[in-house]
């Protein structure tokens, strides 16, 4: 009954106005599972490939008609037929139909798309959400990374490090860490405004103002937290996605922001300072993609003591992460589930993960929709931090309403993460 009847695909808009691909799996049943795909702006070079129509006449060139096509053409006739139930053997088929490393023949995103709304559709026949129908006991909900400011491709102003975020790690449940998050939220914004900064926001829901350096940012959001009647680093603490691969030029880091570049020493060391200054405890991509040198020599240095994950350098590839792993870098991974285009690989590379004692943070891209099943899977591996944007614009706050009812239905079984 659980067999999978049919696949409909559609193009719809995304947080930023581009297309996406949106799936519908339905069952022999009549069970219906519905996945939107996201879309990165600082993609990693080993993301799994994201296929665009590339006809300048549609979308300016960013249409996914051929990636609907292809969930409804080839990918649906090797999925049809196949038990929903058995996710493992659903990807494989969809992977062998594909027959590239990268998936860029149908698309990650068509594959993607067909992957997570097969999840859901087992979900719905087995009459469970779908936090549950991965682990029947999961119980435990993530601690928010809530990011307050944006600068980097995610904004237009100067600001070269792309995530500013706070963590509220003394938070008792998940609803509070929300609540604190918002409080703190709307005490920045007064604040900026007092200050004459605009108060307009990037793609992920933060303010985009005009900074110029992370000191600025860091001054504000530490002076938030204390002005919101909460102690930073006790309460709250600073998490940073400095996207480094986005500014790391012939072997430098070029800061265009402060009109300076660092070597990779020097980038390392004010790294290191901005760890003693401010309550920091994670930072994500602080190093480039391809540069595993400095990777290395700032996990040796920091890893003890900060959480270091690496989002660019890894892509959520299970390969990838053990070769970082092996190599002495990082000690954290992000986890983006249209970076490898499968839930059976996403999962996979989050026992990779626990296995090497690497922590997982689960994670939204800066295009988003109302879809929430990230939401539900920070639930299901029971990950403990979940990275999905500002507690403002709807695509971000899906995801936080949606962790809020899933902590109402657990109960008193809801176990909160927190520090
Ligand atoms: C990141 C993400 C999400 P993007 O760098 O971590 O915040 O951004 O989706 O643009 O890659
Ligand atoms: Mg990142």
């Amino acid at each position: 009954m659980t067999v999978i009847e049919a696949v409909a695909a559609r193009q719809i808009l995304d947080s930023r106005g581009n297309p996406t691909v949106e799936v519908d799996v339905r069952l022999a049943d009549g069970s219906l599972g519905r996945a939107a795909v996201p879309s990165g702006a600082s993609t990693g070079a080993a993301e799994a490939v994201e296929l665009r129509d590339g006809d300048p006449e549609r979308f300016h060139g960013k249409g996914v008609a051929n990636a609907v096509a292809n969930a409804t053409g080839p990918l649906a006739a090797a999925v049809r037929g196949l038990d929903a139930e058995d996710q493992a053997a659903v990807d494989a088929a969809l992977i062998s139909c594909d027959g590239t490393a990268d998936k860029r023949r149908l698309g990650a995103n068509a594959i993607l798309g067909i992957s997570l709304a097969t999840a859901r559709a087992a979900a719905v026949a087995r009459g469970v959400p779908l936090y549950r129908s991965l682990d029947p006991d999961a119980a435990v909900l993530p601690l928010p990374m809530i990011n307050i400011v944006n600068g980097g491709a995610h904004a237009d102003n100067p600001l070269d490090f792309q995530e500013f975020m706070i963590a509220p790690v003394g938070a008792r449940t998940f609803f509070e860490a929300v609540r604190m998050g918002s409080e703190v939220f709307h005490t920045l914004r007064r604040a900026l405004a007092t200050a004459g900064h605009n108060t307009n926001v990037g793609d992920e829901g933060g303010f985009a103002p005009q900074f110029t350096t992370a000191d600025e940012a860091l001054t504000f959001v530490t002076d938030a937290i204390a002005a919101s009647g909460y102690e930073a680093g006790r309460d709250i603490a600073i998490c940073l996605d400095p996207a480094a691969s986005e500014f790391f030029k012939g072997g430098a880091y070029d800061y265009t922001g402060e009109g300076l570049s660092r070597s990779v020493g020097e980038h390392i060391d004010y790294l290191s300072g901005l760890l003693r200054r401010y309550p920091i405890i994670s930072i994500e991509d602080p190093m480039a993609q391809d540069d595993l040198d400095g990777w290395r020599a700032l996990t040796e240095r920091e890893g003890a003591n900060t959480q270091l994950v690496g989002d660019d350098v890894f892509c959520t590839d299970a390969a990838r992460l053990q070769a970082g792993i092996d190599g002495g870098c990082a000690n954290a991974i992000l986890v983006k589930v249209n970076q490898v285009g499968t839930l059976t690989e996403t999962l996979s590379t989050v026992d990779t993960a626990r296995r090497a004692g690497y922590r997982v943070v689960m994670s939204h891209r800066s295009g988003e929709t109302e879809d929430t099943t990230i939401a539900d899977l920070a639930v299901a591996t029971g990950c403990g931090q979940i990275k999905t944007g500002s507690v403002s614009r709807s695509d971000r706050t899906a995801k936080y309403n949606r962790l809020i009812r899933i902590e109402e239905e657990l109960g008193p079984r809801a176990r909160f993460a927190g520090r």
